[in-house]
């Protein structure tokens, strides 16, 4: 019988998943969110894999020609590698090993600041870790494969397996960043720039990528709630703008005003927590799988007014979300992880379909209608902005609060001591690294 790593990668291929990886215990060694035994006490070893975005669903989301595509994908494939953890999971178990899924998404540590998310496990460092994938400047890994452009999935198990080569830790910032770099380019917010290295320490070496300056900036473009390109060109399919940053980007180092404004901006939307409850259940529960029937490509509806209704109703009535939603469509941005392909000509491709694509803003269906100019979205948000009542924004705020209080709000001993161990041997391996 060939070795459990060989039929590892034999069960996953024959679900159609090609790039996976494999971490042994001597390569788990980086941040608190790297621990398997988080997620599975006794856990040794971990399964990574990368399973691409539908590249089609992308122009469309680029191109401003449907936001459902990739919604959709995002909707399917995020059950998918739901779906194919726990198959590898339960395998493993039945092979005579203990094993876990992590799930795909939202699954964050309990934290004083409920927006800390730090993960339970971290998909990106297990890439790293398993060889997969390596870190790239928007901070997302990248695949040879897909570039960027992928959803990762994990499982952590007690079996001590061999671990697959990683790749260097510069292998695609200095390969293929250094040439390319569109993606910090990508965000209305400016998350990261394109100049200016910070460092992951993973198994000893320093990983790089671009330089953070405010991760809220991310949140807050992510949810939809600042969706305007700082030259007013072109926009993310958000229905915010920050009326304040417009021809005027914020100073990253006001950390306490730009939380405030991402927690005033989402408490006044009136539909926030529906919204954020949709991505979270369809990334941290994994459902059974009717629940993709019903989205199935040829049960779709072909006009997007339709649509929008059939998706809605699959979203209050199969996936369960809080009252209050208003549109089936919660994510809106994700440009730094959407551009990168698997190529620096496939990447300037996309960029080129987003930069080109003109603004999106409510229409007076209720949908998104892309326009040419700024003066055209003006006009438009003037008149079909959804403006919400008094009633609805203190409904949502609470219901927001319930969820990140609830479900994210404490203090755990374990991962803040981690934290500080991990923080100090970063600094000296940042300080030695120099000092070379
Ligand atoms: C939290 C989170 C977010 C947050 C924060 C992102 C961040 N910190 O990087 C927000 C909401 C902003 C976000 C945005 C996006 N996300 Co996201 N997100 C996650 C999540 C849950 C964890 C990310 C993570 O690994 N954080 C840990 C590390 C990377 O964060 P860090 O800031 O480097 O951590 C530093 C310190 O905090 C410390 N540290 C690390 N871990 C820990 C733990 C503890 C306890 C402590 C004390 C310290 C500590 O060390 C690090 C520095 O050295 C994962 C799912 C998962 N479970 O892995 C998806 C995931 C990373 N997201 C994903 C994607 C695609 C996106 C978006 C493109 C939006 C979208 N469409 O989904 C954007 C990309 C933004 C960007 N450029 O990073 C994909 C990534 C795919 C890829 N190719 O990398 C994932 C893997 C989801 C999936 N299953 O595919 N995301």
């Amino acid at each position: 019988m060939s070795d459990i790593e060989t039929r590892i990668r034999d069960f996953m291929h024959a679900r159609g998943v090609e790039v996976v990886g494999i971490a042994g215990p001597e390569r788990l060694d980086g941040p608190p969110s790297l621990d398997p035994t988080y997620t599975m006490p006794g856990a040794r070893s971990i399964v990574s894999f990368a399973l691409p975005m539908d590249v089609g669903a992308i122009y469309d989301w680029f191109s401003k020609k449907s936001q459902a595509p990739h919604e959709l994908d995002q909707l399917r494939m995020n059950q998918r590698t739901f779906r194919v953890s726990r198959d590898l999971a339960d395998w493993l178990v039945s092979q005579g090993y203990r094993a876990k899924e992590v799930p795909a998404n939202s699954s964050y540590r309990r934290h004083p600041d409920v927006v800390s998310t730090l993960p339970s496990f971290s998909h990106r460092f297990g890439a790293m870790a398993a060889g997969i994938a390596g870190q790239g400047w928007s901070g997302n890994v990248m695949t040879k494969e897909h570039g960027a452009a992928v959803y990762l999935g994990t499982v952590v198990t007690d079996a001590e397996l061999a671990s697959d080569p990683a790749l260097p830790p510069r292998h695609f910032v200095d390969e293929y960043c250094a040439k390319c770099k569109l993606c910090a380019r990508t965000c209305v917010a400016g998350m990261f720039e394109e100049e200016g290295e910070e460092q992951v320490l993973l198994n000893g070496e320093l990983h790089p990528r671009g330089k953070r300056r405010n991760i809220d900036f991310c949140n807050t473009s992510c949810f939809g709630l600042h969706a305007l390109s700082p030259d007013l060109k072109w926009s993310t399919w958000g229905r915010g703008w920050i009326n304040g940053w417009i021809m005027n980007p914020p100073d990253p180092k006001q950390r306490r005003r730009i939380r405030a404004i991402l927690v005033l901006k989402s408490i006044t939307a009136g539909d926030s927590a529906p919204r954020y409850d949709l991505i979270r259940k369809i990334t941290i529960k994994l459902y059974p799988e009717e629940m993709l029937e019903y989205v199935a490509p040829e049960k779709l509806p072909e006009s997007e007014s339709e649509l929008s209704r059939y998706l809605l109703e699959h979203a209050e009535r199969i996936v369960g979300v809080i009252p209050g939603l208003k549109d089936p469509y919660a994510l809106t941005c994700g440009n730094c992880a959407l551009v990168c392909g698997p190529d620096i000509k496939e990447t300037a491709e996309r960029y080129r379909a987003l930069v080109e694509s003109g603004i999106v803003v409510p229409g007076p269906d209720g949908l998104m209608t892309r326009v040419d100019s700024f003066e055209e979205a003006l006009e438009m948000r003037r008149k079909y902005m959804p403006k919400p009542s008094l009633f609805e924004m203190a409904r949502d705020a609470l219901a927001m609060g319930a969820i990140w209080y609830g479900h994210y709000f404490g203090f755990e001993p374990r991962s803040f001591l981690a934290g500080l161990a991990y923080k100090a041997k970063l600094k000296k391996a940042v300080r030695d690294a120099a000092a070379v």
